[in-house]
């Protein structure tokens, strides 16, 4: 069968799941709430990168149907969990710009019995792309629904700091790449200072993406960043594998 014909399986045959990450406070390394990120386990092909089905997805017009189910799962998950923590949940350009958005994530939302603002969309800078007075018009709904916009990866694509101005974000996750460096390459370390100060200055949170050393986390820490999220703090695990504790260790 075709690549396209299994994904179109995949939900009917229970293939996918939802993984959640932590996001932690940076001085109390409390946890702030959680990313969701969708897995597919197909049975013969195995374990299937998010990067690889989710632009076929978008192709084929099945993000919609696909994008709603991690949307209700998380949140129906989320309104469970013991304590008040937030969801993240990424948003496709494609679903972004749908009509029914602002409709389905009501509805969902209302179903779920999560509160509003428990939710964080996370969009990625390719959706300012077509800067139309639809994206702020849709940003400016989701907010007045009550949920946090983060705008994800940013500094890897078009992202100016324009942008952090014309639009409404809560939250900045500065991108994984500049983490990497962060320690050992001057421009790096020069980025995420500079993205956590305006994001600051502007009042919003800021995250950094991809932490996997102390080190890391220690010099995102030092610049003033907020929250972190990454390897070194924990990996994305299933739903009956969150233990919920109030902080994660030294
Ligand atoms: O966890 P990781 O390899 O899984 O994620 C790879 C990419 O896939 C990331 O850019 C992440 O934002 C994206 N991704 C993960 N889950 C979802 C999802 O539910 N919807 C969309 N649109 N993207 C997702
Ligand atoms: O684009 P987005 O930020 O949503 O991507 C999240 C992706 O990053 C997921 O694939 C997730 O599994 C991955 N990820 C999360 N933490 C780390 C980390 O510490 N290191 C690396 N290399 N990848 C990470
Ligand atoms: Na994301
Ligand atoms: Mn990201």
């Amino acid at each position: 069968k075709s690549f396209e014909a299994d994904l179109k399986q995949a939900l009917r045959n229970g293939e996918l799941e939802i993984f959640y990450q932590p996001q932690v406070n940076t001085i109390t390394r409390e946890i702030c709430g959680y990313e969701a990120l969708l897995r597919w386990f197909h049975p013969k092909r195995g374990q299937v990168p998010p990067s690889e089905f989710i632009p076929v997805a978008e192709n084929i017009g099945l993000i919609h149907e696909l994008g709603d189910w991690v949307l209700r799962t998380a949140c129906m998950e989320a309104a469970r969990w013991p304590r008040l923590l937030k969801v993240a949940v990424n948003l496709s350009p494609v679903q972004f710009r749908s009509r029914n958005l602002i409709q389905s994530v009501v509805k969902i939302l209302t179903q779920s019995g999560l509160d509003p603002n428990r939710l964080e969309l996370e969009i990625t800078e390719s959706v300012l792309l077509d800067k139309n007075e639809q994206t702020l018009e849709t940003l400016t709904q989701l907010k007045a629904v009550g949920i946090q916009i983060a705008m994800d990866d940013f500094g890897t694509g078009y992202s100016s700091l324009g942008s952090l101005r014309s639009f409404p974000f809560d939250k900045i996750k500065i991108d994984r790449s500049f983490i990497r460096d962060v320690t050992t390459r001057e421009d790096a370390f020069a980025i995420v200072e500079l993205v956590t100060g305006v994001g600051r200055s502007l009042g919003m949170t800021t995250i950094a993406e991809g932490i996997e050393t102390e080190e890391q986390f220690a010099c995102v820490k030092q610049v003033g960043c907020e929250q972190v999220q990454g390897y070194l703090i924990g990996r994305p695990v299933p739903a009956s594998q969150l233990d919920h504790p109030r902080q994660v260790a030294d």
